[in-house]
């Protein structure tokens, strides 16, 4: 990411016998040839001998061989121009100002962004100073990178004439430097403003800095330093002096590692870098994207309160050209009491981005920084495996589920969707509907692990048909309102026409559960309907006072084990607490591995010991038994019946093994 890799193609131009020729034949051959043709061939230096390891062009102009469209042509086609002139020609330095530079800036434009490079060729014919009459022609042509005088004879200076158009290409002035007022140009210090805020990790200016530099930036700035770190004008005073110095490529290395192109815009492969996403696959972040991003949190959280005020998020989003989030984020994820952005609910904001707009996160990640820690955005960024592997492999790493959310007009979907942001009717009262969201996102617990769950509102109530994107979801909730009794038909409708022959479990919900239940206008009652298609029963749902939390619990449960729909929906009927699905899973695997641990123990020893060792067998046994002991609570009693009697089966199988081995 360094420094663009690119072609330089330097074109030497100017009058007639100056040396044109002549100074690149030096150059290639290292010595001087009396006898030159009047142009040379186009020369290609390879990027590992070049000193900016760029791949270099050098492409003579001779006015006895080219006419004016092919001087044109080449114009057009270079990178930078060396106009020389021959120092003991006064003629060719007249024509500097009177011919060649109007003639390019007529060919390229006034404001032409070609690089120029002044060469006073045979100083060694002269034996005084040159440059003085051409350093004030610098200030009237701001084209002009730089004035360099040279030997083809001697060969004085002819490697650097080469390397200061390069230079010129690849760190040029014009965009970071305004020589008329000696400052940096306006995109420069923006830009640069940016990497500092960037580098500034713990926001309290760059402490770390050399202690010399300091020094110098502190004698020559009245703020630069601040708390012995240095500021931000510090830093911009620095990088002027690096280009005050002809040190251009120090700013301009800066600028590449940060992205910048010569424009100083922040390049495309920058901020958008190739991710393919294949169909059935979806983004989420990696663990190093969370990192970044909470510590971007942290660095701008600074009071230290967990969440961001406005202007904490204002400042957070500085380093970026626009704010990424309107005010419906504040109802998109968790906040505090005062609406302000949680830190989870800042993660998860990003966690939803990623999934339906990756493309932004990973132009986000660019501008707030992320390629100063890390190569690219890329690695923080993961996409999953598609989803038909998932079922076949009947197991998911995913963390993120999106759940649709429809009903009829009126049933909750706006309370049942804050309400996975934990917040009661009375508070959805108070929000602006203006800044409601179609979404909100928060972690739910899955078997004790941390979920994101994303709900999204889909709004068919006229149609009631369903795009595909519509229909792309891992779970769905149908929405019905126990107090209107034209609520329940719309759900089932939905359910006819597009989820009854798909894979997506789905969940009908019973909204305003506080209310008692009306008979809904519908053949079947709602229970009727989810038995007769083997939905889980009605989930009934209230956020008047407190969440029925169990239902988004049940939702992502859903959305992460859609092939378990039996379990699932067996847990649902019977409408256990979730603590009993979670005791079950635990107790049946350490069961499990208790059993399968005494199966290994016996089957080592009968398999081993030619007569039966009673001793080392009831070691065994007693030890087996003395973790019952320890665990034979009424709670667990069940289980560990269960577990004995599996262990009695096995050893009981095992001691028939070998009674049958011992009559053969
Ligand atoms: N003393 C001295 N003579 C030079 C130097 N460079 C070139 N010459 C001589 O100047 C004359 C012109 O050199 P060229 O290299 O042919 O000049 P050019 O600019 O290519 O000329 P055109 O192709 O006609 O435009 C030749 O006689 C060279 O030997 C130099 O550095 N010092
Ligand atoms: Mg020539």
């Amino acid at each position: 990411m360094g420094s663009l890799k690119r072609d330089v193609r330097i074109l030497l131009i100017g009058d007639a016998s100056v040396g044109k020729t002549s100074l690149i034949l030096s150059l290639v051959s290292e010595e001087f040839a009396e006898e030159v043709p009047a142009k040379a061939e186009e020369i290609t230096i390879p990027a590992d001998v070049t000193p900016e390891h760029v791949p270099t062009h050098i492409v003579d102009y001779s006015a006895k061989e080219q006419d004016d469209t092919m001087l044109e042509e080449e114009v057009a086609k270079a990178s930078v121009i060396c106009i020389v002139y021959s120092v003991m020609d006064e003629d060719s330095i007249q024509r500097l100002t009177t011919y060649w530079l109007p003639l390019l800036r007529s060919l390229l434009g006034d404001e032409h962004r070609t690089p120029v490079i002044l060469v006073g060729n045979k100083v060694d014919l002269a034996d005084y100073p040159t440059l003085e009459s051409i350093l004030p022609i610098m200030n009237d042509f701001s084209e002009v990178e730089t004035c360099v005088e040279c030997s083809a004879r001697t060969l004085k200076n002819i490697s650097e004439v080469f390397y200061y158009a390069q230079k010129a290409v690849l760190h040029p002035t014009a965009p970071v430097y305004n020589p008329e007022e000696k400052e940096l140009t306006p995109a420069a210090r923006k830009a640069l403003t940016r990497i500092f805020k960037i580098c500034d990790l713990d926001n309290d200016s760059l402490k770390s800095a050399l202690e010399d530099v300091k020094a110098i930036v502190s004698r020559h700035t009245t703020d630069g330093i601040i708390d012995n770190a240095i500021a931000l004008k510090g830093f911009l005073f620095l990088h002027t002096l690096f280009i005050q110095k002809g040190r251009h490529e120090t700013t301009w290395t800066v600028l590449r590692k940060f992205g910048y192109d010569d424009n100083l815009q922040l390049t495309n492969d920058f901020i958008a870098p190739r991710i393919h996403v294949g169909p059935g696959c979806t983004t989420e972040l990696t663990h190093q994207g969370y990192q970044f991003l909470a510590s971007v949190f942290d660095k701008y959280d600074e009071d230290r309160d967990g969440c961001l005020s406005p202007d904490e998020l204002q400042n957070l989003f500085s380093t970026c050209p626009l704010m990424p989030w309107g005010p419906d984020v504040n109802n998109t994820v968790a906040t505090n009491g005062e609406g302000w952005i949680t830190s989870p609910g800042y993660l998860a904001q990003w966690t939803l981005t990623t999934l339906l707009d990756v493309p932004r996160t990973l132009e986000f990640l660019a501008y707030l920084g992320y390629h100063y820690h890390h190569e690219s955005q890329l690695s923080a960024v993961h996409v999953t495996r598609e989803k038909k592997i998932d079922l076949e492999k009947r197991q998911t790493t995913r963390n993120v589920f999106r759940c649709h959310v429809l009903g009829a007009k009126f049933v909750g979907k706006t309370s049942f969707l804050q309400g996975l942001l934990r917040r009661n009717l009375r508070y959805v009262a108070t929000l602006n509907r203006q800044h409601l969201s179609n979404f909100s996102i928060n972690t739910v617990q899955v078997y004790g692990q941390e979920k994101y769950l994303l709900l999204q509102e889909v709004d068919v109530t006229m149609s009631e048909v369903l795009t595909p994107t519509e229909l792309d979801c891992d779970v769905a909730c149908l929405l019905y309102d126990v107090t209107n009794p034209r609520t329940f038909e719309f759900c089932a409708r939905i359910y006819l026409k597009h989820f009854i022959d798909c894979k997506i479990p789905t969940l009908v919900v019973a909204c305003k559960a506080e209310h008692p239940e009306v008979r809904q206008d519908y053949d079947l009652t709602p229970a009727q309907f989810c038995q007769r298609y083997r939905l889980p029963p009605p989930q009934h749902f209230t956020c008047m006072d407190t969440v029925n939390w169990d239902v988004y619990v049940k939702l992502a449960t859903m959305a992460a084990y859609p092939n378990l729909k039996r379990l699932v929906h067996m847990l649902l009927v019977h409408q256990r607490p979730l603590w009993l699905e979670e005791r079950i899973r635990l107790s049946c695997m350490f069961w499990l591995s208790r059993v399968r641990s005494f199966l290994l123990l016996s089957t080592v020893h009968f398999i081993t010991s030619p007569s039966f060792d009673l001793q080392c067998c009831s070691q065994c046994l007693a030890s087996y038994l003395m973790h019952i002991r320890d665990l034979y609570t009424e709670e667990n009693k069940l289980y560990i019946h269960v577990g004995l009697g599996a262990a009695a089966l096995a050893a009981l199988s095992f001691a028939i093994y070998k009674i049958v081995r011992a009559i053969r």
